[in-house]
């Protein structure tokens, strides 16, 4: 693409028509596959969101697309990918559609209150060693309707803005974000993607319920921290720290 200005994420690109789930086809590559090797596809006939849930795949209507890295991370601090993915997505959405995109702790993209974008991001690692990591991300971009279910919660850059959007030129800008939030990552650690977090965030200021397994609690969402940890304030003013992956937060 002639819009592609990395040094290394996307320079191998494989497009696929249809395919169970992007992600589960770069985990059979990830081995043999180079660093940064992006894979996407048409339409997802098993598309997966976390702990299971099903993420809606429409072909030729969205972008399903996972990204293969072998970073010199920790398994804890890969973690974080999915924070500097949600950075990314929402900079090209606004750099190339002009929308006012934001993250909804811990991998959401919401506009106007509705989900755009799911981030699902998988790990390979032993020890204290990871193999690889698997960034996915979904993006809603030219359909205009979703299923029963779906209907007040999901929405797309064509139902968001009534026009057809061109998705080699989105996908290029998302890309581009990634690698720049990746160096930027790598070289200087977290704190500024969790200040780009923080600043785009809907969660930070609002009322949640949290719901973690059997536990489940009501507070306000008040900062982002350093291992990428939600920390909700509870009625008697303590602090508790939420990690992101297995809890639902939402709004009240
Ligand atoms: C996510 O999970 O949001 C992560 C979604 C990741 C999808 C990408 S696509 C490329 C790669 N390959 C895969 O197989 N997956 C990744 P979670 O936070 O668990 O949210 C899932 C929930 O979002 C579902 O239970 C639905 O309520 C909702 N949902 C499903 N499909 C949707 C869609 N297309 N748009 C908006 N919301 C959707």
């Amino acid at each position: 693409s002639p819009f592609l200005k990395t040094d290394f994420i996307g320079k191998n690109y494989i497009h696929l028509e249809s395919i169970s789930s992007t992600n589960d086809y770069a985990k059979e590559i990830a081995s043999k596959a180079e660093n940064g090797t992006i894979v996407v596809s048409e339409e997802q006939t098993s598309g997966r969101g976390r702990l299971g849930r099903k993420w809606v795949s429409e072909k030729g209507q969205g972008l399903w697309m996972s990204i293969i890295l072998k970073p010199e991370l920790t398994p804890q601090s890969s973690v974080k990918l999915t924070q500097v993915a949600a950075v990314s997505v929402v900079n090209a959405i606004i750099e190339t559609i002009e929308l006012n995109a934001s993250i909804k702790w811990p991998n959401d993209i919401i506009i106007n209150g509705k989900k755009i974008c799911g981030i699902l991001t998988e790990m390979n690692a032993e020890l204290d060693r990871v193999n690889y990591v698997i960034v996915g991300i979904g993006l809603n971009v030219n359909m205009n309707k979703f299923p029963d279910d779906l209907k007040d919660k999901a929405t797309s850059l064509f139902i968001e803005t009534g026009k057809k959007i061109d998705r080699k030129k989105l996908t290029a800008s998302i890309i581009n974000n990634f690698e720049k939030y990746y160096y930027i990552f790598l070289k200087e650690g977290f704190e500024p993607i969790r200040i780009s977090c923080l600043k785009h965030s809907v969660t930070i200021g609002s009322e949640v319920r949290v719901i973690s397994g059997k536990n489940e609690f009501n507070g306000k969402a008040v900062d982002i921290d350093n291992d990428g940890n939600l920390i909700i304030e509870i009625g008697d003013g303590s602090r508790k720290a939420v990690m992101s992956g297995d809890v639902s937060v939402r709004g009240i």
